[in-house]
């Protein structure tokens, strides 16, 4: 052979592998995994990477000491003289809160914008003499401050006449209109799903019930948003932007999918408890939103000022929301200045100095973990710690398990892992394990959550460990892998494992209770909310055993997941040892108890009495005993 032709051969050979392993990288480069449905649109990643933003909740119960106005509080009640939503902004920015979302107009109807369309609104306030607009004011304050600023209109209106009747409904859509056309681009509209009910419906004062699913006619409501502010993501109960969690309180289930069954749920969907975890079967992208108040009511009252959730409360939450696939709705009750209170103030701020204390540092930065599966070049495992949301590592198709092993020179103390799935292509992982690697041995951390899903975001906090090597085994997913980024901390020595709640302090003068057996008085006086008194009929009379000065009754009710016996409306009245009414004291609603089943504190005029008699004039479930997890008289 002569050289030329030798070399030609070998030309050809290399010509041959170079266009042999060009096909290889052009498969590579178009082989990214298939996505999987349902998949998120791009407002909906951009929404929850928000992962904290703000509530506000502010209007006439404020001034009223309500938590849902009826419809019927004076205008001039309204009276912050104080106001300033800067200060809303500059605390709400320095508590890592992304965004603000007000309650431009509650149940109770009235407008905290002049909105032209009725007067029952802050123009009819004393405020600025009738000139103040907070909605203008706090979407000013936001641009000033690099928030983001969104809108909750309450579809109950329990002011108008005309609720309930078709006639109600242009009503409510120029109200969504005006609010955004004038007030630049809002991220999320907020719908409640409490709907219906008691009243003062312009006097009529009566009950009105709606149909849930048709009244307010909503495919017409998302035609208005998208056609003024496309961006904006539409919260509901069933989404169809984001989901309500199915609780107030803050947390997401652990298994936590980002999916509902298209149609299924409603405002006052039975079985919401089922929000918390998502369905795994869903066929529409509806991730949750987990919204919880600093205090325990969602508007100010005073007595609420020593019940601010504390920094360690707060941090709990976050973990178990934004790190349990959801975002952090967290609620700051404006107080009767119009200030956000100090101590909401201090004690937010504090959880964000903590939360950026344990998860600033990731001890695997940049470093390149062993995989025991990738699916080509440009998704190799380096894309787990290059800082990058956009770079994500896979796995080949078919391959639904991995390991992800991280390996470090000097043993290192660790206590939180922090996972992120690509969500762009849809959310897969259904199981994994955290390991860390005790002398030659590989050991699973000690924590107390069930290790399933990811999602957009999975937090996990365990006992420290000193160790060096830490391990994730995705064992079992959706379709092929995919890893975006992965975190490993040491949150520090006194980071928690989770915050455990002590029941509430409620102190009150001795009693007793007429016709109840001491065993199951003690239900109700014990401080343990884990037993609950259930009566037999639906009053319950007190025995303070003398005469006394009483003006407050203290309602603590069933904290299980069934919440059983929640009394609807009530009726409080001195009595004699047998129940005959001597004197009503106070008849009311327990507003938002089913949602919200808070200590409720009833303030009455002072009564000299020896027995007071709590009568449940309705119950949230027909036919219920009432249930009393403590109760107390002051
Ligand atoms: C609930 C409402 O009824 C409460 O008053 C509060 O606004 C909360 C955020 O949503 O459904």
């Amino acid at each position: 052979m002569t050289q030329i032709k030798k070399n030609s051969i070998i030309a050809a050979a290399f010509a041959i592998a170079a266009a042999t392993s060009l096909t290889a990288n052009a498969q590579k480069q178009t082989a990214a995994p298939a996505p999987i449905l349902p998949l998120p649109e791009q407002k909906q990643i951009d929404w929850q990477k928000m992962e904290t933003y703000a509530f506000i909740h502010f209007g006439l119960n404020t001034f009223n000491d309500r938590e849902w106005g009826y419809g019927d509080s004076d205008p001039k009640t309204f009276n912050p003289t104080r106001l300033d939503c800067e200060q809303w902004a500059r605390t709400l920015v320095a508590s890592g809160m992304k965004g603000v979302i007000l309650t431009a107009k509650h149940h109770d109807g009235f407008c905290l914008w002049p909105f032209e369309g009725n007067d029952y609104n802050i123009s009819q306030s004393p405020y600025k003499d009738g000139k103040g607009n907070i909605v203008r004011e706090l979407s000013d304050a936001c641009k000033k401050y690099g928030l983001k600023f969104a809108v909750y209109l309450s579809p109950w209106d329990r002011s108008r006449a005309d609720y309930a009747t078709p006639g109600y409904l242009p009503y409510f859509y120029s109200q969504l209109r005006d609010l955004l056309t004038n007030y630049g681009d809002v991220f999320e509209v907020w719908f409640d799903g409490a709907n219906g009910g008691d009243g003062y419906y312009g006097g009529a004062c009566d009950s009105r019930t709606i149909d849930r699913k048709n009244y307010y006619n909503y495919p017409r409501i998302f035609e208005i948003l998208d056609s003024i502010q496309p961006q904006a993501v539409v919260f509901g109960d069933g989404g169809p932007g984001c989901r309500w969690v199915g609780n107030e309180k803050g947390f997401a289930g652990e298994t936590n999918w980002a999916f509902l069954r298209k149609g299924e749920v409603y405002p006052g969907y039975p079985k919401y408890k089922e929000l918390q975890y998502g369905h795994a079967d869903g066929n529409q992208w509806t991730p949750a939103e987990c919204d919880v108040s600093i205090r325990p009511g969602w508007f100010y009252h005073p007595e609420e000022d020593g019940k601010v959730k504390s920094p360690d409360q707060l941090v709990d939450l976050y973990y178990r929301s934004v790190g349990h696939n959801a975002t952090l709705l967290l609620n700051f009750p404006v107080d009767r200045d119009g200030l956000i209170h100090p101590v909401d103030s201090a004690n937010a701020v504090r959880f964000h100095k903590i939360i950026e204390r344990e998860l600033s540092h990731n001890l695997v930065a940049g470093m390149k973990p062993k995989v025991s599966n990738e699916r080509g070049a440009e998704f190799a495992a380096k894309a787990l710690t290059d800082n990058s949301w956009d770079t994500y590592w896979a796995t080949a198709d078919g391959v639904t398990t991995a390991d992800i092993t991280f390996s470090f020179k000097k043993p290192q103390k660790i206590n939180r892992i922090m996972l992120q799935e690509y969500i762009p292509l849809g959310q897969r992982v259904k199981k994994f394990v955290v390991e860390y690697l005790d002398g030659k041995q590989w050991k699973p951390v000690s924590q107390n959550e069930e290790t399933t899903t990811i999602g957009y975001k999975r937090l996990l906090r365990f006992l420290t460990v000193e160790t060096k090597g830490v391990r994730v085994r995705i064992l079992d997913s959706r379709g092929p892998i995919c890893l975006n980024n992965v975190g490993v901390f040491f949150g520090g020595d006194d980071a928690q494992l989770t915050w455990s709640p002590t029941s509430e302090a409620i102190k009150s003068l001795p009693f007793s209770l007429v016709g109840i057996s001491e065993a199951e008085q003690t239900k109700a006086t014990d401080r343990d909310p884990q037993t609950v008194l259930f009566t037999t009929s639906k009053e319950l009379i007190i025995d303070l055993g003398k005469n006394t000065e009483v003006s407050q009754l203290l309602y603590f009710p069933d904290q299980s997941d069934a919440h059983r016996g929640l009394i609807h409306s009530y009726t409080i009245s001195a009595c004699d040892a047998k129940g005959n009414v001597i004197k009503t004291l106070k008849s009311d609603e327990f507003s938002n108890i089913q949602n919200n089943p808070i200590l409720q504190t009833v303030t009455f005029p002072a009564t000299t009495t020896r027995f007071l008699k709590l009568s449940a004039d309705r119950m949230v479930k027909d036919g219920e005993q009432i249930g009393i997890a403590e109760l107390g008289v002051k």
